[in-house]
């Protein structure tokens, strides 16, 4: 059988690097390292006599690190073994089949560094958070935006009618919910063209620029048909959820070069990423969204309702990039300098509302968006009301001023406060 340990390998910067979290089954971590190298690689559970030196030599990973007290395991593969520009093939060989294997109790994939000729073959984000920042005119600040709810269940001139109320109550970006696609009450395409529509009244009432961001998830021909539907109406942004749809999905879209700003949700990432010694780190799924090519992601928010410790938000943060370039402190992995890719605007969104917009900055930065749903319809005065709350609390945490000190004298921040509190 191929040997695949190998502690004095070092990488090089040709390598696809990956840290794994391995708890082996009656095994010791040796032989699990050996299973989980052969299998996302060029080997099978017995000998086979079609395999030869030649093979081995130009294909085999190297598991150069084994740490016993955290079951970290890091495995070189040489790039050869990848098909550039093609990440389902990635995934299925240092993400597939060894996550079944009866040997390992317990697989996650912790991170991955991949080289700079898998870094160039994939488009990376259009607009980034320049682009961005330049259309929507904000220069420093994080951008406020809500989803429109309910989730599901108006009609087309309903979500229109709450997506200005946002609008005009100050928010930047209002986007359709996960789970809204085009239903027998509220059709996509008369969706976009009503709320656009209202968009365009929002912009010349507030004279700022407004953003919608449709939901075009669905099948991959019926995304691009969407996308022009929405472009033809003068939408600049589209939103895909980018696991549900997958990885192949959202690469055609960002390969038909719509000239669109993508948003991705993350829904279901929480099947894969919420086990912290099963599956794959959120860390990985932003490396590989940032990869293909989306310009702003769900993150999580380390203070609302859905999961995604203060760790795990501060690890997408936090995170070196890769083996030759090193993160400053407290710097997003999805801004970070990575070789020719724009940075990504972070998005924050989940059980938020005003009284947590401190510490959100404090940890996120201000390279970020925050979405408030049930935190700015929820609001005792309704949705205008609840978005010039989430502007107020957004002022005030600019200003490094007291929350509830300033909802003295703002009384829209002052009845969100009293509803939800600061935590
Ligand atoms: C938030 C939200 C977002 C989730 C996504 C929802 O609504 O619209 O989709 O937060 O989670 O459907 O729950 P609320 P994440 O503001 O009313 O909670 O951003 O962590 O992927
Ligand atoms: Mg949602």
């Amino acid at each position: 059988m191929l040997k695949y340990i190998d502690i004095n390998y070092k990488p090089t910067n040709k390598d696809v690097v990956c840290e794994y979290y391995v708890e082996p089954n009656k095994i010791t971590l040796e032989q699990a390292c050996e299973h989980i190298a052969g299998e996302s690689s060029i080997g099978t559970w017995t000998t086979i006599s079609t395999m030869n030196e030649k093979i081995a030599k130009k294909l085999k990973p190297h598991v150069y690190s084994i740490n016993h007290s955290t079951g970290e395991v890091k495995i070189a593969y040489p790039n050869e073994l990848f098909e550039a520009g093609n990440m389902a093939e990635i995934l299925s060989s240092i993400a597939g089949n060894i996550f079944g294997m009866k040997v390992i109790n317990n697989l996650r994939l912790q991170d991955i560094i991949f080289p700079k000729k898998i870094v160039d073959s994939f488009k990376g984000p259009e607009f980034g958070i320049p682009g961005i920042r330049k259309l929507l005119k904000v220069k420093d600040r994080p951008l406020v935006g809500t989803i429109v709810k309910p989730k599901v269940g108006l009609n087309e001139k309903q979500h229109a009618k709450v997506a200005y109320d946002s609008w005009i109550g100050g928010l930047d970006v209002v986007k359709d919910d996960e789970n809204l696609s085009s239903m027998s009450f509220n059709k996509f395409d008369k969706r976009i063209e009503e709320t656009l529509a209202r968009r365009d009244k929002a912009e010349d009432r507030t004279g700022d620029k407004k953003i919608y961001m449709p939901n075009i998830t669905a099948e991959t021909n019926e995304m691009i048909r969407r996308a022009k539907h929405v472009k033809s109406l003068g939408g600049e942004y589209i939103m895909i959820d980018i696991l549900t749809t997958g990885w192949s999905a959202l690469q055609t879209i960002r390969d038909a070069n719509l000239g669109m700003v993508i948003h991705a949700h993350r829904a279901m990432h929480g099947a894969i990423t919420r086990n912290p010694k099963h599956g794959i780190s959120m860390l990985t799924i932003a490396k590989i969204a940032r990869l293909i090519g989306v310009d702003q992601l769900h993150i999580g928010t380390a203070v609302g309702k859905m999961e995604g410790s203060p760790i795990e938000t501060e690890d997408i943060c936090d995170e070196i990039e890769d083996n030759m370039i090193r993160a400053k402190p407290k710097e997003h992995m999805l801004e970070q300098k990575w070789f020719n890719k724009k940075p990504v605007f972070a998005v924050a969104s989940g059980g938020l509302h005003p009284g947590l917009i401190p510490p959100l900055i404090k940890i996120l930065g201000k390279n970020i968006i925050m979405q408030f749903g049930g935190g700015c319809h929820g609001h005792p005065d309704g949705t205008i009301a609840g978005a010039r709350a989430i502007r107020q609390a957004l002022d005030a945490a600019l200003k490094r001023q007291n929350l509830q000190k300033y909802a003295k004298t703002h009384p829209d921040l002052d009845k969100a406060l009293e509803k939800w509190g600061t935590s």
